[in-house]
């Protein structure tokens, strides 16, 4: 494929509530959203990406406006040189992205721009191109830190109305035992699970032994991002599953944490990885040892949220993933709003990653934009 121009676009989108965990609470999404004008067997193509990236490096030492500027002065001008021999593809990007060090969201919002661009020049949909077998996927939700008790139990009685199959609280120290207690007295069948965004240090193991009393379905990520062995450790001490999202960036470290025992599961997040390619790659090496995977999010706009669901329909994603409707997180998404139905999320059959978005809607939201010619 030939870039012609890529458009970068800084987004704010307000979010319905706001969305409490132990890094930050958000009141809206601020993200990248990557447009590339390009040319596949001579026809004219949009492509579009979304970058995972937050404002603020909180849940990775990426953010938005850091994404837009790598992107911008080191991601293009490679994809640029590559381009001059006519070798790029979707599936070659990443390589010649190598050479730039992490900036997995970036690289991820890229990739996901040129797979879209290519799907499209040949009608194919994300599923037919990863080969899933399943047409929809079972929705799970992930409920932020609330005020009090009572608001809690509130906000997830409406998840479970509206048919989400699986709650994901968000803990941290101060927030945990007590609030996991009172969802798993009032539904004591629902799966559900934790997730502390590494909030939690060895010491606090037990602390959170506790835990293993309330039938969840894991523990995600209560350790730093570094630290695998811990990890390793507190799965040792803990019944409930290990989990990791924030330490797996990589098929490499992936495949570290699995040999180590430092996760019995594993959330992959398409943007954190550095993309779906690489996504498909730990799904891969992780149903071949025995490892169950479920696809997490970063409050994605329809940019990606259908994609993740198409990634979601492989045969190892054994486990209910953070897709939910769009109407968790926004009141006007950037398409057709993704919907929840009989607990499921529909595996889009559109060509690309997404639909065109709305061009009122982007120019609703956006903040800043910059085109560039990729020559
Ligand atoms: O840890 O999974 C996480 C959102 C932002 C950053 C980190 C996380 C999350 C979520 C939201 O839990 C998941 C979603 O997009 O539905
Ligand atoms: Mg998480």
């Amino acid at each position: 494929m030939q870039i012609d121009t890529v458009t970068l676009r800084e987004l704010r989108i307000p979010l319905v509530a706001p969305f409490t965990t132990s890094f930050s609470t958000q009141t809206a999404r601020t993200l990248v959203a990557v447009e590339v004008a390009a040319r596949v067997d001579g026809a004219e193509v949009i492509g579009w990406g979304e970058c995972g990236a937050l404002a603020e490096p909180v849940y990775s030492e990426e953010y938005a406006a850091g994404a837009m500027d790598v992107t911008e002065r080191f991601l293009l001008p490679r994809l640029a040189l590559a381009q001059r021999d006519g070798a790029l593809t979707a599936e070659t990007a990443a390589a010649h992205l190598e050479p730039i060090v992490g900036h997995r969201m970036a690289k991820a919002a890229l990739e996901a721009a040129l797979l879209d661009a290519q799907l499209k020049a040949s009608g194919t949909s994300f599923g037919t191109y990863l080969g899933v077998t399943r047409d929809r996927v079972p929705s799970g939700v992930s409920v932020g830190i609330q005020d009090s008790i009572p608001a809690l139990l509130d906000v997830v009685g409406r998840y479970l109305d509206e048919g989400y199959q699986r709650i994901k609280l968000k803990i941290q120290p101060g927030w945990d035992v007590e609030p996991v207690r009172a969802v798993r007295e009032a539904h004591p069948e629902i799966g559900l699970q934790v997730d502390a965004n590494a909030a939690y240090t060895l010491v606090d193991a037990a602390h959170l032994r506790r835990l293993d009393a309330f039938d969840l379905l894991l523990i995600e990520q209560p350790l730093a991002e570094d630290d695998l062995r811990q990890h390793a450790e507190l799965a040792r001490a803990m019944s409930t599953p290990m989990c990791l999202d924030e330490s797996v960036v990589s098929a490499a470290s992936a495949a570290d944490a699995i040999a180590m025992g430092a996760a019995a599961v594993i959330n992959i997040k398409p943007s954190r990885v550095g993309g779906y390619l690489e996504s498909r790659r730990i799904h891969d090496l992780a149903r071949a040892a025995g490892i169950a995977v479920w696809c997490g999010g970063m409050l994605e706009t329809g940019l990606a949220r259908g994609a993740n669901a198409a990634l979601a329909a492989l045969p190892g994603f054994t486990l209910p993933g953070d897709i939910s409707a769009s109407s968790r997180f926004y009141e006007r998404d950037l398409t057709t709003p993704f919907v929840i139905e009989d607990g499921h999320i529909a595996v889009p059959t559109f060509p690309g990653l997404c639909e065109q978005p709305s061009a009122d809607a982007l120019a609703g939201f956006e903040a800043t934009s910059r085109s560039i010619p990729v020559t």
